[in-house]
């Protein structure tokens, strides 16, 4: 059976290192924009140099882009068996846009995870991340933008999801595992491990 989930959570909350682990478990692949972007911009293609201008601040890529983006990754055959965007949409725009998007490959959404993060821990977290791998948005002024454009912008898609009854919250804080274990178990009932 396909799965088809959508991580939303603040910048460090964990989305990236927990949609992978989750999409290893279910079999399916993980459709995350900014690690798209960031395969753009070490390739130093026309996307990656644009999407670099917008991320290295800490704002969102312009919507016209990474919507066409996601669409087009929607349309390669691995998603047959379902997928998990990690990161996107990130505003009410974007919401508007997978809508269009899931309503003309005849499929739906079947959980939205928010997983939730204090803001002190992130900027922990994100710091430490720019010690190990020097992201340029890593700095404490841009993860500070950041979140703020997180709590701004993509916060009120949290309503939006409730509202349709597929929201299921999880605390992001805590170890890896115990992260991991917690969203599996707001999993149940809907997403079962692949063969
Ligand atoms: P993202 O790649 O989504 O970056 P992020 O919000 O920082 O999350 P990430 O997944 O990397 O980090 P994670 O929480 O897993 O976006 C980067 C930029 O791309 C955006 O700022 C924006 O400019 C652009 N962009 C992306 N999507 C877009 C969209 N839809 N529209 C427009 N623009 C878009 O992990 C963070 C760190 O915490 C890691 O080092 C990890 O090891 C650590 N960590 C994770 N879980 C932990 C735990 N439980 N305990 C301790 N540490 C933990």
């Amino acid at each position: 059976m396909a799965v088809r989930l959508l991580v939303v959570g603040p910048p460090g909350a964990g989305k990236g290192t927990q949609a992978a682990r989750l999409c290893e478990k279910l079999g399916i692949p993980a459709i995350s924009t900014g690690a798209i972007f960031r395969a753009h911009a070490a390739a130093n293609d026309e996307l990656g140099k644009l999407a670099a201008s917008y991320t290295s601040r800490g704002e969102l890529v312009p919507d016209e882009v990474t919507n066409r983006m996601v669409a087009a990754r929607l349309d390669q055959p691995d998603t047959a068996q379902g997928f998990l965007l990690d990161g996107y949409p990130r505003n009410v725009g974007q919401v508007a846009a997978l809508d269009a998007m899931l309503e003309a490959r005849g499929i739906v959404l079947d959980a939205v995870l928010e997983l939730t993060a204090d803001d002190d821990a992130v900027v922990e977290r994100l710091l430490h991340r720019a010690q190990i791998e020097g992201r340029p948005d890593d700095t404490e002024y841009v993860i500070r933008h950041r979140i703020h454009l997180y709590h701004e912008t993509t916060q009120p898609l949290i309503d939006i999801y409730r509202s349709r009854g597929i929201l299921r919250r999880v605390d992001g804080m805590g170890s890896v595992d115990e992260v991991f274990a917690k969203l599996t178990a707001a999993l149940d009932g809907i997403a079962k491990e692949s063969a």
